[in-house]
């Protein structure tokens, strides 16, 4: 079944930059709705758990590392189309790639370090939301 929501991580470059902001500002003025917010910090199994799908990559290692170095802001969304409109906001995963305009392209410096993460499919929004937020959590 479709749903109107998707998962969003601002990584931890985005807040060491002082991005958190002008971030959340962009997916405002884009008309998401916020369902569920908060700043944490992921743990090494953590991070392992959420990116389990690429354990076999090489660039699993780093991946972890960075995304555990400190605080993310992590928030559920909702609108229509939710999935595919953020991953159409905040562009292509190799900011190099990215269109004009997106999240990415403005505030992401590479590749490795790519400013914000927005679930691929609803499946995973499902599963990475109810990853960070209980229940009682989501709005
Ligand atoms: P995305 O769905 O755009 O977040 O990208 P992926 O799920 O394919 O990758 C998850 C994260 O792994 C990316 F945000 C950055 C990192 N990654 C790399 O560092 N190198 C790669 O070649 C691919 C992904």
């Amino acid at each position: 079944m479709a749903t109107n929501r998707t998962f969003t991580m601002l990584k931890p470059d985005s807040l060491e930059k002082g991005n958190t902001g002008a971030i959340l500002e962009k997916i405002n003025a884009a008309g998401f709705r916020i369902v569920a917010m908060k700043m944490t910090q992921m743990s090494t199994k953590d991070a392992e758990t959420f990116y389990a799908v690429h354990n076999e990559r090489p660039f699993f290692g780093e991946l972890v590392e960075y995304m555990t170095r400190g605080p993310i802001v992590a928030a559920i969304l909702e609108k229509d189309n939710a999935v595919e409109d953020f991953r159409t906001l905040i562009g292509a995963t190799n900011p190099a790639d990215a269109a004009e305009g997106t999240i990415r392209k403005l505030y992401a410096a590479s590749m490795g370090e790519n400013a914000v993460h927005g679930s691929d499919s609803d499946e995973n929004a499902e599963i990475e939301g109810n990853f960070h937020f209980s229940g009682r959590e989501q709005f």
